[in-house]
């Protein structure tokens, strides 16, 4: 368990769940809809890292916006604490409940509304697993704009949650862009409908940016309408060493000015980050293996014109290795050598919750010091835990995951709060595109100013009056 969870305490101003609560729940949402049986629970309660740990009693699921306001509005009345539940991937222990929270699980709302097939305008509902929505689009000439590791468990209500960044950030932007509507069940079950497909609206204040990346502390997303960029035919990925960081700098740089608009990825991992895919996911090839290199990258364009692009790669990748920039590099040639690449970097996260106890950082850090802060954990940290450095370079969010044999307060103490003071000498954010959720709730003032946190709780107390939703995430305890 996370020291911050350790100390925080149960709110006494929640009730108790009672039988007569069960009742009420099996009588909107029917037998199947409320799920008690130990087994399930149990897995609705632990977090995908195995490291946040809930004690709820109860699992929910709606298959409609109705019934989720029919339980908010009784949870509310009866001051029942709820934590929203999408696909369970989330990495900050936002997902599950901290004490006996009610689990309110949107996987039963998974159904496809509309498609746009003249604008790429998708309509959903939040329970819909990425992936699915991928493929469903795919068939149709368009692609996500967003794309992450957890694609086959996340739904996309827990990626409007989080704003998540992943892989495609680069091209494409954030969800703050590419959503266009969202319906929201609020805590008093008022259902507010801003499922607009417009691009442009210009009609007051824009709401829906409130509840994007607001981690299920505002509202519960119950539909989505996401614009989806079109599919282009060519696409190729290449793995690149470089022999040091400023090579990586230089690289980033190039590619935007000579791959400009194919550019379509721009990822970077350490070599500690090879040897752990290389030992731990299973099937995958070293690209690279007679390499020697400390740090690679994996490069992606997307165009329409097959030949132009492959071309115009090419002759970046030449360029860039005259100029001593790329030390050693690969194009996949097919599909499967194109999923081996993209297998490496992003199988890295479940490659180090195999090897011990987690402690994840997501950092946006200006990209000319962004990799300073590994090194320096790396001495810090002698032999008592191994560190990997990667992540979404050309966004400058770093991935730092430390890796020792077990939780304990002593290596967290190596580490925090000289991350998070680190980070914010730099001006950079200690949470790039993960979130807060419950690891780093009391870490907010280390990236927004007192003034915008007091703000957020004054938006958090108008919008959810009895703090039923999420509780003990996102803000700090002394504003509430
Ligand atoms: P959950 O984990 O279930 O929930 C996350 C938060 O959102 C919680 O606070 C929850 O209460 C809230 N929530 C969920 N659904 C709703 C809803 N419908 N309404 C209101 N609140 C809701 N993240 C990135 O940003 N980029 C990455 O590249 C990336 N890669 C990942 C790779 C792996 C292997 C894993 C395990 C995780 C990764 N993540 C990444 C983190 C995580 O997948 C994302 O945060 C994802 O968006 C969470 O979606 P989810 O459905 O699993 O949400
Ligand atoms: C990624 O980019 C994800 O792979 C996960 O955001 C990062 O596990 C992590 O720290
Ligand atoms: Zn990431």
């Amino acid at each position: 368990f996370g020291s911050a969870a350790a100390q925080i305490q149960r709110n006494p101003a929640y009730s108790e769940l009672n039988s007569d609560d069960v009742s009420y729940f099996k009588s909107i949402l029917g037998d199947n809809g409320v799920v008690q049986d130990e087994d399930r629970v149990a897995v609705a309660n632990v977090d995908w890292m195995g490291k946040y740990k809930g004690a709820s009693q109860l699992l929910l699921l709606p298959k409609s916006t109705i019934e989720v306001s029919k339980i908010l509005s009784y949870c509310n009345t009866r001051r029942l604490a709820v934590v929203p539940q999408g696909g369970n991937t989330g990495l900050v222990g936002g997902s599950v409940p901290v004490y006996d929270e009610v689990i309110v699980s949107l996987a039963g709302m998974d159904k496809i509304i509309s498609f746009d097939k003249v604008n790429g305008i998708l309509t959903c509902e939040a329970g819909c697993v990425l992936e699915n929505l991928s493929t469903f689009v795919e068939n149709e000439g368009f692609i996500m704009p967003l794309d992450l590791g957890a694609k086959g468990s996340c739904h996309i209500g827990g990626n409007v949650s989080t704003n998540a960044g992943g892989l495609r950030f680069i091209r494409y932007g954030s969800l703050h862009g590419n959503v266009l509507g969202l319906e929201v069940v609020m805590a008093d079950g008022t259902i507010l409908d801003m499922l607009t497909t417009l691009r442009k609206d210009n009609t007051g204040y824009d709401l829906k940016h409130l509840f994007i990346g607001s981690e299920g502390s505002l509202g519960v997303v119950t539909k989505i309408s996401v614009l989806t960029p079109a599919k282009l035919p060519s696409n190729n990925v290449a793995f690149l060493s470089c022999n040091d960081y400023t090579s990586c700098q230089k690289l980033l740089l190039a590619a935007r000015r000579n791959l400009g608009e194919i550019l379509s990825a721009f990822e970077f991992m350490d070599h500690h980050c090879i040897d752990l895919a290389m030992r731990h996911l299973e099937g995958v090839q070293n690209p690279l293996p007679a390499s020697q290199t400390k740090f690679y990258v994996l490069i992606e364009t997307t165009g329409s014109d097959e030949s132009y692009n492959k071309t115009k790669l090419e002759a970046f990748l030449l360029r860039s290795m005259e100029d001593g920039l790329i030390a050693d590099g690969v194009i996949a040639q097919d599909i499967s050598q194109a999923s081996n690449f993209w297998r490496i970097r992003e199988g890295i996260s479940e490659a180090s919750v195999k090897v011990g106890a987690v402690y994840k950082y997501d950092l946006s850090i200006p990209v000319e010091k962004l990799y300073d802060i590994v090194e320096e954990m790396r001495c810090r940290l002698g032999d008592n835990a191994e560190v990997f450095g990667y992540g979404h370079l050309g966004d400058g969010n770093l991935h730092l995951n430390i890796v020792s044999s077990k939780y304990d307060d002593n290596t967290l103490a190596q580490i925090e709060p000289f991350v998070y003071e680190w980070t914010s000498a730099q001006r950079g954010s200690v949470s790039a595109e993960h979130g807060l959720g419950l690891m780093k709730a009391e870490k907010i003032h280390y990236s927004k100013s007192p003034e915008a946190v007091q703000l957020m709780a004054s938006v958090k107390k108008l919008l959810d009056p009895n703090s039923i939703l999420n509780p003990y995430k996102v803000l700090p305890r002394s504003v509430l």
